[in-house]
């Protein structure tokens, strides 16, 4: 009989319970059950509705109990840096503030004003974004903080709900930005300086942990199949590299969901000075690895265009209009604050920025989608150049992983602009890397190096050559205006 493992994997714009086994030497995958996500404005703040969010993980449960599965093992993963404050009693104090919220915009400035940037990068190796859970707490209700008992990120606040056990997993907890990298524990100055104790985090724990069964009083509410939940590489992008084949030697990935993330697996962190000056973070990753990588702002803006497009497009929809454009009709820094959550809507904030820079302003479906598409290629072959900078030694490939892997038009733009092969695919990485964990755990799979075997020989993973006409002229104009936009 073999082992069944499910993956609640939950981004920001969805979540969904996927279900893995493995059968003669492949590893399937079924989607059991997807639910949408996203904040809601409540007592003055953009906040996710995490009752809800458990809700729809026990009608998944249920779900995968009516279909036969009577016995599972689960791992969670979700977005990072976000965080539930948990009282006396057990219980939440209050919905969880999303990281979009405008609350820290300007916390980086605040905290850093005595407490120097580059000391606390040579602490922590993590890049400065403004919601990291530093700036998160500094801006935090004081009261609250001093009724919180326990401090707990969402994927351990989830897994606690769910077995009545509090850990905190580091792939995750690295992403607070105060996690220091030498001691591999909380940081006390850090701590200090947001007022919060050591021991408001549970313990650390490595992804691949054992957390225990499912608190039997779930049992009562729901008919659920009998459940072991394990601690997995709990941020969703940390699951996702751990779900990328891997294909090249020097290989870079890029997962590709509401954000990107771009980057490359390391064994050691690499907090010098070009790091920091180029905000490359060393969030860690499982079984002792760093994910070497920069935060892109990702789908999220092609996301938001469809939301507020009068008539409803699918993505593949808004794909094949792109695909009638021109691409680089215009050169937009995708990673301006500006576009985090715009108030006005992103269509406007993406015309206001052409039109401000004086650039051809995008205005039907398709002209959006291409100015979105081909600037976000144009971001990431420029960040690939700098990654191999950084490093000192070019990379020879990039693995796009994530629902962005199915943008063939962003994949072929990326591999001609960085004249670099792409792989793309799987979708799915992230629920691959969490099932991965479990199986790890559990014994089925003895390592990662395997597991990326067994992901070339499940999955179709579709590679891009560059092309000869490679754009190098737009490249290079590019180059210059986000040079000369950012100084
Ligand atoms: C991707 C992700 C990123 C993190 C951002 C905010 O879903 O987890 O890695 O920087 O969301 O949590």
């Amino acid at each position: 009989m073999t082992n069944t493992y499910v993956a609640v994997d939950i981004g920001a714009s969805s979540g969904r319970l996927m279900l893995g086994q493995l059968h003669d030497g492949k590893l399937q995958l079924q989607e059991m059950h997807r639910f949408k996500n996203g904040f809601v404005k409540k007592d003055g703040h953009d906040r996710w509705q995490i009752d809800h969010l458990i809700e729809e993980i026990f009608r998944g449960l249920e779900k995968i109990k009516q279909a036969g599965y009577s016995k599972i093992t689960l791992g969670i993963d979700t977005w990072a840096v976000d965080y539930v404050l948990v009282g006396q009693d057990g219980k939440k104090l209050q919905d969880p503030i999303s990281y979009r919220d405008d609350r820290t915009s300007n916390s980086i400035a605040k905290l850093t004003s005595d407490l120097p940037k580059d000391y606390i990068y040579k602490k922590t190796g993590i890049q400065f974004l403004d919601f990291n859970t530093l700036y998160q707490l500094f801006e935090e209700d004081k009261e609250l903080l001093a009724q919180t008992s326990k401090i707990m990120m969402i994927p351990d606040y989830i897994g606690y709900v769910l077995t009545g056990k509090a850990v905190t997993e580091v792939t995750n907890a690295s992403t607070t930005q105060m996690l220091n990298l030498r001691e591999g524990l909380f940081d006390h100055d850090l701590l200090k300086k947001v007022n919060v104790y050591p021991d408001q985090f549970p313990k650390l724990v490595d992804a691949g942990t054992v957390l225990g069964n499912l608190s039997t009083s779930w049992y009562q509410k729901y008919d659920l199949p009998q459940t072991e939940v394990i601690t997995v590489a709990t941020h969703d992008t940390a699951s996702a590299v751990v779900g990328t084949p891997g294909i090249g030697q020097h290989w870079a990935y890029l997962s590709s969901g509401t954000w990107s993330l771009l980057g490359s697996e390391l064994n050691v962190p690499e907090n010098g000075i070009e790091a920091y000056r180029h905000n490359y973070t060393n969030e860690w990753g499982a079984y002792g690895t760093y994910r070497f990588l920069k935060n892109i702002m990702g789908l999220w803006i092609i996301q938001n265009v469809q939301k507020e497009l009068p008539q409803a497009y699918s993505f593949a929809e808004l794909v094949t209009l792109a695909q009638k454009e021109k691409p680089f009709q215009q050169y937009i820094d995708v990673n301006d604050s500006r576009f985090t959550n715009p108030a006005n809507g992103m269509i406007k904030e993406l015309q206001s920025y052409c039109q401000e820079t004086q650039q051809t302003v995008p205005q039907t479906p398709g002209e959006l989608a291409m100015a979105v598409y081909s600037n976000l290629s144009l971001y990431y072959a420029n960040e690939l150049e700098i990654l191999g900078d950084i490093l000192g030694y070019p990379l020879d490939s990039l693995n796009i992983v994530g629902g962005g892997s199915n943008v063939d038009l962003m994949n072929q733009l990326t591999a001609t602009l960085a004249q670099i092969d792409v792989y793309a695919g799987p979708s799915e990485a992230t629920a691959i890397g969490n099932l991965i964990v479990q199986m790890i755990t559990q014994g089925d799979i003895l390592n990662v190096y395997l597991a990326r075997r067994l992901i070339i020989d499940s999955f179709n993973i579709k590679k891009f050559t560059p092309k000869s006409n490679n754009y190098s002229e737009q490249f290079d104009q590019y180059k210059r205006f986000l040079k000369e936009v950012k100084s």
